[in-house]
Parts: structure tokens; C-alpha cells; sequence
């Protein structure tokens, strides 16, 4: 399996997010990555490449120009407000709910943070317009490896992405990776795309961005938002809008679900991608599922990855897989391969 590896992914690396309250040491750290790339290299997972040169044109596909914009000048904007916050991390204090506008953009860049994001938990830094873009580019290139043929793919990057929609950043992601794939896919001329997200919290920017489009089915089992953060989207009842209608599947399990439940929920999303007639799968892959996760809720076993990767192998179908959570930094690395390797042993 070929991984495309981000190394420019460190220069994304907040410092604190804002938690009930406080300023708490980020959870999303480097380190996540490095473990990874240690554990593929030593099991001999395959070629390790980095991003291939692209324009922003295919981040274009599902961002906002004006968010785009946004954020590859945030940085400046915010060092701007104070020389002093040079040391500090960027983030939000005002959001439009509602009532409010959302048309006008505010010469205020403190308002702008606020208007293209919805939490306080995912700082911007001085390198992450740098990294993200990176991490694009990584998924792109994975996209035209299955479109040159290959069968697999892996893109390692971090910041993640799948909380990130059209026009804003939240839950640490600030550009939809796997929807800048899943696009690239479809663009490439795969007429049916399927993305499967896996990480412990519901993909809201993917389902977001693909919502109202019968192009592009998103499946994913996920924390039931009553409780589990995204909160405000990831329920049953979402079923897609429009041309889109039906091609929109929610699995929410409740906290403390271990592997056999979980294992019959992906089944259900595996299913239903196969009744689609997915002709390339994007897997959104992240390892918070693990029973040793410090911010999430399910009980995966190392070991049980193995089972995941095999399930996935089953397909039969052109799959990549794109890093997501994962926050038992330890153990990020072996969860993840065990995921790969047991594909690549399955699906040869
Ligand atoms: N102090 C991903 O897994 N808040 N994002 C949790 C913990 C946000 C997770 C609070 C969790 C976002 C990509
Ligand atoms: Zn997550």
C-alpha cells in the first residue's frame, strides 16, 4: 500500500484548546503522525511517498474561496491584531448563531475567526495553513493513485479533517481531506464514490459537504451525538437532501460500545455502500475508537483493527484510507497499521 506522509505536518502544532472553561495541552499532536510513519516503516507497509505538487484548485472543489482565503492569511491577520500573539495560538471568542448574519464578511479578524469556525477547540498556529494544504495535496495524490490504477492508498497527515466543511474549521480540522479526495475521485471520472467514516466522532463536514449529492454516498458509525461531540449533527434521522436523498447513512452507537456491535454497525455501512454501487471507497480512518482513547468512548482492542482492516479488504473495492483521530498516541501507531496491514493481507 502506498502512503502518501505530510511532512510538513508538525508545523501544525497548537498548543492549547479551550475546555470547559480552561485552556487544556492539545490532544491533536504531532507526535500522532511520527508514530504512525515509525509503525508502517518498521512493518514494511510499503512505499512511503510525499505530496506531489498541486494547485488549490482541488481544495477549491469543496471549500469556500472566501474561507480559503481565510485561512492562508489568518496567521498574519492574527500576529497583526498584536505582535504579541505571536506566542499565543489563534482562537475564536464570537460565533453568528441564527439570527445573526453570515453574508457580510467583518474587517474584524477576530469576528472572520468566528464566522468560519464552530468551536474554541482547534487553535490555529503559524504553520497550519502550511500543513493542511500539505495534507491536501497528500489526499489528492492518493486519489490519482487509484485513479491511475493502484488499489489502495494511505494518506498520513494531520491536522485532520473530517469535521471541516465547506466554509469552516471546528473539532481540529481545517481542510476536509477526504472529501478533497473523494472530489479529486470523482473528477477523475470514478462515477460513484463512497466515504466510510470510522473515527469515534461523526464526520459532520463530510456529510455536510456531500449532502444534497447523489454522486457520493457518506457512511459512518460514530458516538451518539446526544452525548459525543460533534452534538448538533450525526443522527439517525439524516438522510440526505435532494439529489442526495437517501445517500446519506448515520450509525450512532452509544458510549461504551465495544467491537462486535461496532463491528455489525460497519457492516450495516458496508452494505449499504455495496447496495449504492460505490465503484472507489475513501475510508475516513480514525483510531479514537480505541478503548484507551483519552477523549472518546468506545472499547476497540488493539487487536480488533485487525478484524476492521479485514472487513474493509472484503470489499473488493479501490479503497484509500485517510488518518483522522486517534489520541492514545502510544498506541496510534500499531491501531492504524494493524488496520492497513490486515487490508493489504485481504484485499492482496
Ligand atoms: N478536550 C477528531 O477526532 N473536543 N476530532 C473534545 C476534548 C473535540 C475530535 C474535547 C473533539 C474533536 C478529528
Ligand atoms: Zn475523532
Amino acid at each position: 500500500m502506498k502512503t502518501f506522509f505530510n511532512d510538513q505536518h508538525p508545523l501544525h502544532h497548537g498548543r492549547h484548546e479551550m475546555f470547559r472553561g480552561k485552556l487544556v495541552p492539545c490532544v491533536e499532536v504531532p507526535s500522532r503522525a511520527d508514530f504512525v510513519l515509525q509503525e508502517l516503516r518498521a512493518r514494511g507497509l510499503g512505499e512511503v511517498a510525499s505530496a506531489p505538487e498541486v494547485d488549490l484548485a482541488p481544495i477549491e472543489r469543496v471549500h469556500a474561496r472566501r474561507y480559503i482565503d481565510f485561512l492562508s492569511t489568518a496567521w498574519n491577520e492574527w500576529v497583526a491584531l498584536d505582535p504579541a500573539n505571536a506566542e499565543l495560538d489563534a482562537l475564536p471568542s464570537y460565533w453568528p448563531i441564527r439570527t445573526f448574519r453570515s453574508d457580510v464578511l467583518p474587517a474584524s479578524f477576530p469576528a472572520r475567526m468566528g464566522l468560519f469556525s464552530y468551536d474554541a477547540g482547534s487553535p490555529i498556529t503559524s504553520g497550519t495553513w502550511p500543513a493542511a494544504r500539505q495534507g491536501a495535496a497528500c489526499a489528492v495524490g492518493a486519489a490519482d493513485h487509484l485513479l491511475q490504477g493502484g488499489r489502495s492508498a494511505f494518506v498520513l497527515t494531520r491536522p485532520p479533517g473530517h469535521h471541516a466543511g465547506h466554509d469552516f474549521f471546528g473539532g481540529y480540522c481545517f481542510v476536509n481531506n477526504a472529501a478533497v479526495a473523494a472530489q479529486r475521485l470523482r473528477d477523475g471520472g470514478v462515477a460513484r464514490v463512497a466515504v466510510l467514516d470510522i473515527d469515534y466522532h461523526h464526520g459532520n463536514g463530510t456529510q455536510a459537504i456531500f449532502y444534497e449529492r447523489g454522486d457520493v454516498f457518506f457512511a459512518s458509525v460514530h458516538g451518539d451525538p446526544h452525548t459525543e461531540y460533534p452534538y448538533y449533527l450525526g443522527y439517525a434521522d439524516e438522510r440526505g437532501a435532494g439529489a442526495g436523498e437517501g445517500c446519506n447513512l448515520n450509525l450512532p452507537l452509544p458510549r461504551g460500545t465495544g467491537v462486535a456491535r461496532w463491528r455489525e454497525a460497519m457492516a450495516i455501512a458496508l452494505q449499504a455502500i455495496a447496495r449504492f454501487g460505490a465503484d472507489a471507497l475513501v475510508v475516513s480512518l480514525g483510531v479514537d475508537t480505541f478503548a484507551g482513547d483519552p477523549i472518546a468512548g468506545f472499547t476497540l482492542q488493539s487487536s480488533d483493527y485487525l478484524q476492521v482492516g479485514d472487513d474493509l479488504g472484503a470489499t473488493r473495492l479501490p479503497t484509500m484510507f485517510v488518518f483522522e483521530g486517534g489520541y492514545a498516541v502510544a498506541e496510534v501507531g500499531v491501531n492504524t497499521v494493524n488496520v492497513l496491514e490486515a487490508f493489504k493481507q485481504r484485499a492482496g
